[in-house]
């Protein structure tokens, strides 16, 4: 093989974030960008020689592009073997799938998930481990410093791939294999789930609403719902993943899932309603006049997840990030299983999962997941919902009702100020850091601090610490706030306040969440000074 070595200089703020390195399509386009980040992925990752890629991404704008230059680097790279999805599509959970499958050393996941795709939007290049999760930090770490000094990268000359027709094809020493994004994929859901107890309901007439948002998911929904779970042609809407999403932003919450809202509240609802995003890992789920929320819905599957026949007596325990609501630490509870608190970002599931401390995991940001793949999986929380929905005869709203008489319910709400001018951000949260140590005894309204931190992880399995990982004010009737800066996004920067309050079985379980969350709201502002920091008097997102 004739490896062709480029001399490159370092690019500034090549960090891989919460999800991997995001930025403006037009940063990827930099020659060399997406190079130097590449090769800096390849001289710090464990890798045998003769090892396996995976290759695939959301679809998005620039997608077949990069994928292309990874396929040459990889050859110049020393691996043997290249497995890339069809069209160069792989959801997120899919590619973990398919790299655990397949026994490859890891895979680049090409996508920046929820954010607007097109030539003015966003991209973004992910690195997964062997075990098919996100690269931990101490890799995301070693692959910073490499890009900070990197100046060489490795390609060979060699046309491009037909990334459209099934089977393999040389790339030099290197054998490319396009392979059915889908197939593998939805054969894992059959084994998980008990597919026949949800083809009952469905020929029974239950119905759904599937909204993929114009992005990755759709050639899975349209498999697994329709073809395989005989729901009708059409549930599935926006099914065909497009370069720009179609314009939308796929991110499913109220707001930009709004049509998919204003339907299940409406009286032509059908039974469930549910959502992805870019990149096929986050769900939404909302019943026929009731949104849940992301945090309600991992307690309320981790509450049913052993009525799917994968599960069954099974659950070892739960995981969720620290500004998630405690409603999952209740369940753990009342079923005897350890519940673990870690970092915002699915790396930090990695370790738990591995080691079978935990079976489901979830974040508040729309993520729930098991231990079936190493990332979380918009399409699987979707069918754990029809599994325990069907099998249980139960309606999503019943379901909810009986969860909260059961455990009482954590309202809860994320308020997003996005895009604010960065040092506007940092201070905010300097000023909170500051005050720590003054906060614990003071009031604001009905609401004393009980305590102030900045949340700080140790990973019980490896030891290693994560510090700075968002300011906690907790008080003591047991409500909550949380502040940190979001690492997925690409201009500015943005605020998240994570607002949390319990209310006991016996009390009020079908309340407003914003009325029920105004002393935490005033207390944030009060607190944080988010108004003058940022300039906004109202956040641009609830969920
Ligand atoms: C956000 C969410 C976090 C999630 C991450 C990646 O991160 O808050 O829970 O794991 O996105 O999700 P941040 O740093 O912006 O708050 V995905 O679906 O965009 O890959
Ligand atoms: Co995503």
């Amino acid at each position: 093989t004739q490896i062709v070595t480029v001399p490159t200089t370092p690019f500034d703020g090549q960090a891989p974030g919460t999800s991997g390195l995001r930025k403006k399509v037009k940063v990827f386009q930099q020659p060399g960008y997406a190079e130097n980040f590449i090769q800096s992925v390849f001289d710090v990752v464990e890798r045998a020689p003769g090892a396996v890629l995976v290759i695939g991404g959301d679809g998005r704008y620039h997608n077949r592009t990069v994928i292309q230059q990874a396929i040459r680097m990889a050859a110049a790279n020393g691996y043997a073997r290249v497995l890339v999805g069809q069209g160069g599509i792989l959801s997120t959970p899919a590619a973990s799938h398919v790299i655990r499958k397949y026994k490859a050393s890891g895979g680049l996941i090409l996508s920046a998930s929820h954010n607007p795709a097109g030539p003015d939007e966003d991209f973004g290049i992910k690195y997964n481990i062997a075990n098919g999760g996100p690269a931990p930090e101490s890799v995301t770490g070693a692959m910073l410093e490499r890009t900070r000094v990197i100046d060489r990268w490795l390609t060979v000359e060699a046309p491009d791939v037909d990334l459209d027709t099934l089977g393999e094809t040389a790339v030099r020493g290197l054998t490319v294999q396009v392979l059915d994004p889908v197939a593998d994929y939805a054969d894992l859901m059959e084994t998980l789930f008990d597919f026949d107890a949800i083809r009952k309901v469905v020929a029974s007439g239950f119905t759904m609403r599937m909204d993929s948002m114009s992005a990755v998911t759709g050639p899975y929904a349209v498999e697994i719902l329709e073809r395989r779970l005989g729901f009708a042609p059409g549930t599935v809407v926006n099914a065909v993943p497009l370069e720009d999403f179609g314009g939308h932003h796929p991110d499913p919450n109220l707001i930009h899932a709004k049509e998919l809202y204003d339907l299940m509240m409406s009286e032509d609802a059908p039974d469930i309603g549910a959502a992805s995003d870019g990149d096929g890992d986050r769900n939404l789920i909302i019943g026929r006049g009731r949104f849940i929320t992301p945090s309600d819905s991992l307690a309320m599957l981790a509450a049913n997840i052993e009525i799917a026949p994968a599960y069954r007596g099974r659950l070892a325990g739960i995981a969720r990030s620290m500004p998630t609501s405690a409603a999952a630490d209740r369940v753990a509870e009342a079923l005897g299983v350890p519940c673990f608190e870690t970092p915002t970002g699915w790396k930090f599931f990695g370790n738990l999962l591995d080691a079978g401390k935990v079976t489901i995991c979830g974040e508040e940001s729309a993520g729930t997941g098991s231990d079936h793949v190493r990332e979380k999986d918009g399409l699987w929380a979707v069918l754990l919902w029809l599994n325990v929905l069907a099998v249980r005869g139960i309606s999503v709203d019943d379901l909810a009702r009986e969860h909260w008489a059961r455990f009482g319910r954590n309202y809860y709400a994320r308020h997003d100020f996005e895009g604010i001018a960065t040092e506007g951000a940092n201070a905010l949260m300097d000023g909170l850091k500051a005050q720590l140590a003054d906060l614990p005894g003071k009031t604001f309204g009905p609401l004393t601090v009980q305590v102030a931190d900045s949340f700080s992880y140790t990973d019980p399995v490896d030891g290693s610490v994560s510090a700075n990982q968002g300011i906690r004010v907790l008080f003591e009737d047991g409500s909550r706030i949380v502040m940190r800066l979001s690492g997925t996004g690409t201009q500015g920067a943005t605020l998240r306040l994570y607002l949390e309050r319990y209310e006991p079985s016996f009390g009020d379980l079908d309340a407003d969440t914003g009325v029920m969350l105004q002393a935490q709201i005033a207390a944030a502002e009060a607190i944080a000074g988010i108004v003058a920091h940022t300039g906004r008097t109202a956040p641009d997102v609830i969920t």
